[in-house]
């Protein structure tokens, strides 16, 4: 499959790189591997993502010139081919999807996200492999297609998808690849512990303080089984923190022994709720975002919701509790 994108990519003069909204670090990894190594083999490429990624991710943003969408009166020159990184659903591109429909001439999605059942369908030509742990890890094999040599920049970019997604490879499939791949770009001395700690170590006094209130307000269901968490939009202002630096707030929860799954809710917008879901394995959590309308993985999965709070937490508490019981899903 890496094969019918080397040659579209080949063809193309002119590639467009984006992610989805608030990326994270394996769009970042993933595109910025891509852009470094396009260039190299002389294309006209750029990255233009439709939320700007955050400052953590500095020590990658400053290696290639990326820019953030601005809205429908930003220019987009005509462009032969648009690659979408780590999803396949257009609306997490939103309102930047709709424009690239007009400009590109064609749009393909590079990704490791299941496709959605009844959402959006990835255009054809797209590559989405699911057995791949991070979407860097995909675009390394693009890049060994198109006998690109790896270089430093590319290493690191890389090497973030990588531990990003599996969490310094702590969520690695049953496979050995991401062990190989990051074996490969460790070689190019990218100070891999530095890494680690910029992605994952960059706790502030406020992000305890922050992480303090929010455990305090946990709500266990199932002799601990479930947990659901709010995330007060007052508590991130009142200490000036960002949605970005409080992101892995589930996946600490995640660590108590007890738990199978665990939901997080943060207010997004007037009446909208950005909703998390982590699962260990025993429940599957993507087709409760789906039916909310969102998406994800089997067991780290999300939605934007328009519904209070209460009703929130009630529907997907007894989803997970239904699947706990062995009951069928959702019915
Ligand atoms: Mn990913």
């Amino acid at each position: 499959m890496s094969q019918s994108i080397a040659k579209k990519i080949l063809k193309a003069r002119n590639i467009l790189l984006t992610t989805h909204r608030e990326p994270d670090g394996d769009g970042i990894g993933a595109e910025f591997a891509l852009y470094q190594g396009l260039k190299k083999i002389g294309k006209d490429v750029r990255i233009l993502n439709p939320d700007k990624p955050a400052p953590k991710y500095n020590f990658l943003t400053k290696l290639c010139p990326n820019q953030c969408f601005n809205g429908p009166h930003d220019e987009i020159k005509p462009t032969d081919i648009a690659i979408v990184l780590d999803t396949n659903d257009s609306r997490l591109l939103e309102p930047l999807y709709a424009e690239l429909e007009k400009k590109c001439a064609e749009i393909i999605f590079i990704d490791h996200h299941p496709v959605l059942e009844s959402g959006p369908q990835p255009s054809s030509g797209s590559l989405v492999d699911i057995k791949a742990a991070s979407t860097g890890e995909v675009v390394y094999y693009i890049l060994n297609e198109l006998n690109i040599p790896l270089d430093q920049i590319i290493a690191k970019a890389i090497y973030t998808s990588i531990v990003f997604d599996t969490q310094i490879f702590r969520y690695i499939r049953n496979s050995p690849t991401s062990h190989q791949i990051a074996s490969e770009l460790v070689k190019f001395e990218i100070e891999p512990g530095q890494i680690h700690r910029t992605i994952f170590g960059d706790f502030t006094k406020e992000k305890l303080v922050f992480v303090a209130r929010a455990l305090n307000d946990i709500e266990f269901f199932d002799q601990d089984k479930i947990a659901f968490l709010r995330v007060r939009n007052s508590d991130l202002k009142e200490l000036g923190l960002e949605a970005e630096n409080i992101r892995d707030l589930i996946d600490m929860v995640m660590n108590i022994e007890t738990l199978e799954a665990a939901i997080l809710v943060r207010q997004d917008g007037e009446k909208q709720f950005k909703l998390s879901l982590r699962s260990k394995g025993r429940v599957e959590v993507l087709g409760i975002a789906e039916k909310l309308g969102g998406g994800g993985h089997v067991f780290a999965a999300g939605a934007f919701v328009k519904d209070s709070l209460e009703s929130i937490r009630d529907v997907t508490v007894n989803w997970i509790r239904d699947q706990l019981k062995g009951r069928k899903s959702g019915t």
